[in-house]
């Protein structure tokens, strides 16, 4: 009898702390999601810049670089970014500022949508990078700088 009490009281005890961990999950401080998926763009930005200069020519073509470079991107670029697009951060906070723009939240859809289509493009980048075939992740890099600018041009302040 006790302890069937006991074990409910602990049973309770535990479903409120799931309870409290997944809602504090779901709501981060509108600095700190703003901040992340900034380091997450930031993370994918500066490994791809690399590889649309190699793209164009403009330093030589490191198929290394282009391995390292395309898996950093797969890798970051996988996780799940679109709740750090949480309710109230549509504007800067505090010290920490976003270019996300109120579209996103209106056309949500079409925002998931490109965020997978350029999810899906580095997906493929680094995949191309295995062949080697230089013609192929030259014309994979202009795939997905355009998934890119699709989304800036609809979702990114300028
Ligand atoms: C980059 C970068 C972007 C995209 C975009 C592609 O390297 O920082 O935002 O490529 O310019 O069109």
């Amino acid at each position: 009898m006790t302890l069937s009490r006991n074990l409910k009281i602990a049973a309770a005890a535990a479903l409120g702390l799931a309870t409290s961990a997944v809602a504090y999950a779901q709501s981060m401080k509108p600095e700190d999601a703003i901040t992340a998926r900034r380091a997450y763009h930031r993370v994918i930005a500066l490994n791809f810049g690399p590889l649309g200069a190699m793209a164009k020519g403009d330093i030589p073509f490191s198929v290394e670089t282009f391995k390292t470079n395309s898996a950093r991107m797969a890798s970051v670029s996988s996780m799940p970014v679109l709740s750090y697009y949480q309710d109230g951060t549509d504007t800067d906070a505090g010290d920490v500022k976003t270019r996300a723009m109120p579209e996103i939240w209106l056309d949500w859809d079409s925002f998931k949508q490109k965020m997978e289509t350029m999810q899906q493009e580095v997906a493929k980048l680094a995949e191309v990078a295995q062949t080697g075939d230089q013609g192929a992740m030259k014309a994979q890099v202009g795939a997905t700088g355009k998934s890119c600018k699709s989304c800036h041009d609809d979702f990114r302040n300028k």
